[in-house]
């Protein structure tokens, strides 16, 4: 594919230098900010972050931060997850619903107060929706994008390379759980989570000045290690089962067909949105639910449009995320499949540009 021209609009980062001057090879477009997709080679990162520890610029995850009285009835009305369990110093992954009950986004959301609260999220203007809500509602709430740009730390070395930077007591946090570090003076909360099934931490970093000068300081303190520069691996996220909103996912689905019924309690949700369409859908039950997908191929093109799922003649789903695994051979994706195909075992064919492989519907994502 030809380049992507830079330009204003195409935002930078904080750790856009950092980025560059560690040999990115390929980028891609999220929330309007750069999000780099490869450094040597997708095979070559792959191996590095379940081996290592890596930097990640995941700046592109930008806040929605909601601050106010009003703030956690506003973030109560985005989303059929029920938070009144919630306490300050947690993160939810949280589905976030219109009032036809489909997905608009699937953030991260990281409670920092009662009346403080950061919605990280994936590729979707979400901002615009929240600031209506907000507005429509006649909420006692401000709402923006501050300036935080998320660095994540993933792979097995990272308490290592986190203790060496922020201390020890950082070892002890929770997964889904953040707290208060410091770095040169700057308060910095820093959580357990992050795009990637070999764990680690993301720190959301306040003021972009001092965006460079963390990646310097992790880079150095981490050279034994082997730290590198990475990225969200294209393989290892679909072996996670780690969904892509906009790809395996959009607002045309909702949460119980993108799997995402655990992290919903919509008979208690009360003030969601899209609680009545949902309460309605699920007396049913989802007709169509995302499955992982076993490919019987030794390369496959980027999945760059969804590709058919075939029963014989006839479509019943659709391919959206998929790559070849050096870990558990073939190819591994994501897929939405129709309810009367969905069992574990299913034979089906897949359709590519490149071609038709057999394709069989796994019982569980690979990692
Ligand atoms: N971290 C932060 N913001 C984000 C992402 C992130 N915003 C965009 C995008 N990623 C949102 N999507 C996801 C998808 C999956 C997860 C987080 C955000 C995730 N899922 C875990 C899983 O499925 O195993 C854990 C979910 C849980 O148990 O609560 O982490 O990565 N800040």
């Amino acid at each position: 594919m030809a380049m992507i021209s830079p330009s204003r609009r195409l935002r930078r980062t904080p750790f856009s230098e950092g980025v560059e001057a560690a040999g990115v090879t390929g980028y891609t477009v999220y929330n309007r900010m750069l999000l780099p997709t490869v450094f040597r080679s997708v095979q070559e990162d792959y191996h590095h972050l379940k081996e290592a520890v890596q930097i990640w610029d995941v700046a592109c995850e930008r806040q929605v931060e909601v601050r106010g009285p009003d703030a956690g009835k506003l973030i109560q009305m985005l989303t059929p997850r029920d938070l009144r369990g919630m306490l300050p110093g947690q993160c939810y992954y949280m589905p976030v619903v219109d009032e036809t009950g489909g997905m608009l986004n699937d953030p991260v959301v990281v409670k920092l107060a009662e009346d403080r609260w950061w919605i990280s999220i994936a590729d979707s203007d979400l901002l615009l929706w929240v600031k209506g809500v907000a507005y429509g509602y006649r909420l006692d709430v401000l709402v923006d994008e501050p300036d935080v740009s998320p660095l994540a730390v993933q792979g097995p070395k990272s308490d290592e390379l986190m203790a060496r930077v922020f201390g020890d007591g950082i070892r002890d946090l929770r997964f889904f759980r953040f707290g208060w570090y410091d770095f040169q003076g700057r308060g910095m909360v820093i959580a357990r989570s992050g795009y990637s099934k070999q764990g680690g931490f993301e720190i959301y970093v306040e003021g972009g000045d001092i965006g460079m000068p963390l990646w310097n300081a992790l880079m150095e303190a981490g050279e034994d290690l082997d730290v590198r520069a990475g990225c969200p691996n294209g393989i290892e996220r679909v072996e996670g089962g780690l969904l892509s909103y906009g790809n395996d996912m959009t607002d045309d689905n909702t949460p119980h067909e993108c799997g995402l019924g655990r992290f919903c309690n919509t008979a208690t949700a009360i003030g969601c949105i899209g609680r009545d369409a949902l309460l309605r859908v699920s007396v049913e039950g989802p007709v169509q639910q995302i499955r992982p997908i076993a490919i019987d191929a030794k390369t496959l093109p980027p999945c760059d449009r969804p590709w058919p799922l075939m029963a014989g003649t006839r479509k019943v789903g659709q391919v959206t995320s998929a790559a070849i695994s050096p870990d558990f051979g073939g190819g591994v994706a994501i897929g939405m499949v129709r309810m009367t195909h969905w069992d574990a075992g299913t034979p089906l064919h897949l359709e590519t540009p490149d071609g038709s492989f057999d394709a069989e519907v796994k019982e569980q994502f690979w990692i």
